[in-house]
């Protein structure tokens, strides 16, 4: 099979109609309001809170600003237990707020965090618990949310992967006690850079919306020790024409998913990473596990892709508990995180994004199923 003749990349940004952008832009220029909630602010958190079905929105100039103001606005202190199998961003935002990160090793079905190692892991010193819903796929709430009622600690989702996904018809947003959702360039719904916190608590939607502005109460007031994670209004512009395009970038992103799970069927050692019945697909990412049956391994396999100009990702390798920060903490020992440490050799994420080509799919699964020995 010949190469793919320009790069096949893990994803493409949604990109908006740029004469709708312009249009937008001209509109926030002509009102001369740029940022700290200007008007399209106001338009798109209305918006979102509606698409996300949450009571409570607040935006963000990024995902990690933000998860750092949801870390600052329970108060969480001391240690907190969080998924070694993530994105840097949700280890580093406890360690920028002074706390230990504590490694609970994760399911292999979920692949988030098992909450029957949990137990075991909280200390006095433990205040919350920090999910990811990684790849979309939901953290056990049940009894997640259990174990956090028994021992008074406080929950917050990373739900980065997780825009759109429901359980039951249930927001995902809606769970523990602050989610923080990711509007990357590289996430399914995005705004160039940016990310929001979702909560249930008007008053502490309050307090998220002074950490976020320095915690400014008014031109006499600072009250709280805040931080810069506004929004500005060409992000927000971005964002509210993406809204208009979703359905059918999802509608495109579903298609493309049937079509990698019938052209990739039966491949021995080829295990696509599938969603239970009950969620909503975020349609985030599409990974598939490559398992010794393959007869190449995880490495060789992104490698050799990289020769047909498709370009996979490792995400989420290496695990968390492994950078040099952190690897020294108690709870990074490999022995504690068996699973953790298999599926982090197995994981490949394929491109998957609207404009993406069923032909191109077609084509990257043969490859798949050619290069296999
Ligand atoms: N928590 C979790 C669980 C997360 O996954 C993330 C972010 C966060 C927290 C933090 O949220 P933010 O602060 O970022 O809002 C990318 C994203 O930068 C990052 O947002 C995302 N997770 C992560 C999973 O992926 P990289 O370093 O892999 O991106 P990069 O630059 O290699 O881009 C990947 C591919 O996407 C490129 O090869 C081509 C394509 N691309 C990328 C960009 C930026 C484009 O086509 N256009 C673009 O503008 O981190």
């Amino acid at each position: 099979m010949k190469p793919f003749k320009n790069p096949i990349y893990i994803t493409r940004p949604m990109l908006p109609d740029l004469a709708d952008v312009n249009k937008e832009i001209a509109e926030i220029w002509q009102s001369q309001w740029l940022t700290n909630g200007g008007a399209k602010h106001q338009l798109l958190e209305e918006g979102l809170k509606k698409e996300l079905k949450v009571p409570f929105l607040s935006l963000f100039n990024n995902g990690t600003i933000a998860l750092m103001v949801a870390v600052q606005s329970l108060r969480l202190s001391g240690e907190v237990i969080t998924t070694p199998f993530t994105f840097p961003a949700t280890t580093h935002v406890l360690a920028w707020n002074n706390i230990t990160p504590v490694f609970c090793d994760i399911d292999e079905e979920s692949l988030t965090l098992d909450p029957t190692k949990m137990a075991k892991l909280i200390t006095s010193k433990t205040t919350g618990i920090l999910g990811v819903h990684v790849y979309g796929r939901p953290c056990h709430i049940e009894p997640i949310q259990e174990i956090a009622d028994q021992n008074g600690l406080r929950v917050i989702y990373d739900a980065a992967h997780a825009f759109n996904t429901e359980i039951e018809g249930k927001a995902i947003g809606t769970f523990g006690d602050v989610s923080m959702f990711s509007f990357h360039s590289t996430k399914l719904f995005h705004t160039v850079e940016g990310g929001a916190l979702t909560c249930n608590s008007e008053h502490l939607k309050q307090r998220i919306d002074f950490l976020k502005n320095f915690g400014i109460k008014n031109e006499d007031e600072v009250i709280m020790p805040g931080i810069n994670g506004k929004m500005n209004e060409v992000q927000a512009a971005v964002g509210l024409l993406n809204l208009k395009n979703l359905a059918a970038e999802r509608a495109k992103r579903k298609q493309i998913l049937e079509t990698y799970l019938a052209n990739l069927a039966e491949i021995p050692g080829v295990t696509p990473f599938l969603m239970p019945e009950e969620v909503r697909h975020s349609y985030q990412y599409f990974m598939v596990r490559i398992g010794a049956e393959y007869g190449m391994n995880r490495n060789d396999l992104y490698t050799e892709l990289r020769k047909f100009n498709v370009f996979s990702r490792k995400y989420f390798y290496p695990l968390c508990s492994e950078y040099s920060s952190y690897r020294q903490l108690p709870s990074a020992n490999p022995q504690n995180l068996p699973v953790a440490h298999k599926i982090v050799q197995e994981v490949l994420c394929l491109p998957f994004y609207g404009n993406l080509p069923l032909s191109d799919v077609k084509k990257i699964c043969q490859l798949i199923r050619e290069l296999r020995k």
